[in-house]
């Protein structure tokens, strides 16, 4: 199964499972932050593409309203049960899309079985942000506490432009760290690092050829409603 997700050219190379382990061994950025660089191969990352825009067909992109009055400059859609949307009103996860007032496209099995391998082996994904950045579209610091069990990983997986991506701790005011995230890279915030403060200064526009009409999509998997 783990053919589908990774370059198989490292597969090819490694000539023991020890070998095989080290290469996919994620770097441990903070405790609790997992970085896994270019774990999808680019089939696999041209077919969440793929997915992603078949999804927007039925559950188009909106740039969500804040609670601040301002509208996001990432333009957000969902897959799954449950979209993580957000309005005047504040922020929640909907069963429906807030435009089209229908269901959420459905989960790729593909997520499903990236979940599966790094996020909880027994229970599945409910939710599935799709974030799509153009130009000098960012998203704030901020911690992920929509969610109502903070012992589920969040796992997000980056697509087309680079993103310098920055991470603190628990408080807004903690220091942070900035690094970069390329196509294919997967990453996972738990344990200690679940709640901590994050998000992306800016893309690097240009950097891929993958997400027709530019720019960069990552896609974060969570369990958002109880068990
Ligand atoms: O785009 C990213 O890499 C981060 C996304 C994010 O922080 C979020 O969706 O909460």
């Amino acid at each position: 199964m783990i053919v589908d997700f990774v370059k198989d050219s490292r597969i090819r190379q490694a000539a023991t499972a020890t070998e095989f382990w080290m290469m996919f061994k994620p770097l441990a950025v903070t405790p609790g932050f997992d970085v896994w660089p270019g774990f999808l191969d680019l089939p696999a990352q041209r077919a969440l593409v793929d997915a992603v825009f078949a999804a927007a067909e039925q559950a188009p992109f909106s740039n969500y309203g804040t609670a601040y009055g301002k509208a996001m400059s990432v333009a957000m859609t969902a897959f799954g049960p449950l979209g993580w949307t957000s309005d005047a009103s504040g922020y929640r996860y909907a069963d429906r899309h807030p435009g089209t007032g229908r269901p959420w496209p459905e989960m790729p099995s593909a997520l499903l079985d990236l979940w599966k391998r790094l996020g909880d082996t027994d229970t599945p994904p409910d939710s599935c942000l799709v974030n799509l950045y153009r130009d000098s579209a960012r998203m704030g610091l901020h911690q992920d506490r929509d969610e109502a069990d903070p012992r589920f990983p969040v796992l997000s997986i980056s697509l087309g432009d680079t993103a310098v991506f920055r991470i603190g701790g628990l408080n807004r005011k903690d220091p942070t760290r900035s690094l970069k995230l390329s196509s294919g890279d997967v990453c996972r915030l738990s344990g200690p690092a679940r709640l901590a403060f994050h998000g992306v200064d800016r893309i690097q526009p240009g950097s891929s050829s993958l997400v027709p009409g530019g720019g960069r999509i990552n896609l974060t998997l969570r369990k958002a409603w109880p068990v």
